[in-house]
């Protein structure tokens, strides 16, 4: 049995491959000047200093070969699928739809709305767009998880306590073991970043675990590189 050394408790890895990398909106329009996350107001660059820990995880799950799903926030061109409620609040000056240095805000297909390079899927990766917070909410995420039989969720991504968490509240209630990875995911209130880590794992874990990278990397490595070697040889 390989655990992942986490709070509240250690996090058991299964050695049955029922395990995906969730990384949520990874994308320009929250990590660089001119996207939704800036036109609210946000200093962005602070998002920056977790891209090489989420992509050597992704490495880390390509090389296992273990499956991996990102999300973007994005709404369709008509806004058919943005809420007023959604559309309107903030009152800034660039609202979604509107045209911003990086296209359309937050806007599917436009230039703002792609995952940064560093973390670029790779063909046959799952990319699912979502209308909303919280990445099971009018998308197929839960459906495409049930396929692989994947139970167990390593994830990682922007921001902690709006998509992240939302995200994870909704995989807990629907019985996936989540598993945040503490320098992989970022806010732009260190703050609420720390509030929302302490509220996931209080009362035995109540959301789920936290866990550093390192930790999680080290028994990727222990459960899955004879598996890999062996697949290779
Ligand atoms: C926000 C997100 N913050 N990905 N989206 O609006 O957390």
């Amino acid at each position: 049995m390989v655990f992942i050394s986490a709070l509240p408790y250690d996090y058991e890895l299964p050695f049955n491959g029922k395990i995906a990398l969730l990384i949520i909106d990874m994308q320009r329009d929250f990590l660089e000047p001119g996207g939704f996350g800036d036109a609210l107001g946000n200093d962005v660059s602070r998002l920056q200093a977790i891209v090489p820990t989420v992509k050597q995880l992704l490495e880390a799950f390509r090389t296992y070969k273990l499956p991996v799903f990102q999300t973007i926030e994005g709404h369709q061109p008509d806004l058919s699928d943005c809420p007023p409620a959604k559309l309107l609040r903030g009152k800034s000056q660039l609202k979604i739809g509107d045209v911003g240095p990086m296209g359309r805000i937050l806007i599917l297909g436009e230039a703002g709305n792609a995952i940064i390079p560093e973390l670029e899927p790779l063909p046959g990766e799952t990319v699912i767009a979502k209308p909303g917070k919280g990445a099971f909410f009018h998308t197929k995420l839960e459906s495409l998880l049930r396929e692989k039989e994947i139970t167990h969720l390593i994830v990682t991504g922007v921001t902690t306590e709006v998509c992240v968490q939302t995200t994870m509240r909704e995989a807990n209630d629907r019985g996936f073991e989540c598993l945040l990875v503490e320098d992989a995911t970022e806010s732009y209130f260190p703050n609420f970043k720390q509030s929302t880590l302490e509220m996931i794992r209080a009362q035995g874990g109540i959301v789920g675990w936290t866990a550093k990278a390192e930790s999680v990397i080290d028994a990727l490595e222990k459960t899955y590189k004879a598996v890999a070697t062996s697949v290779t040889l």
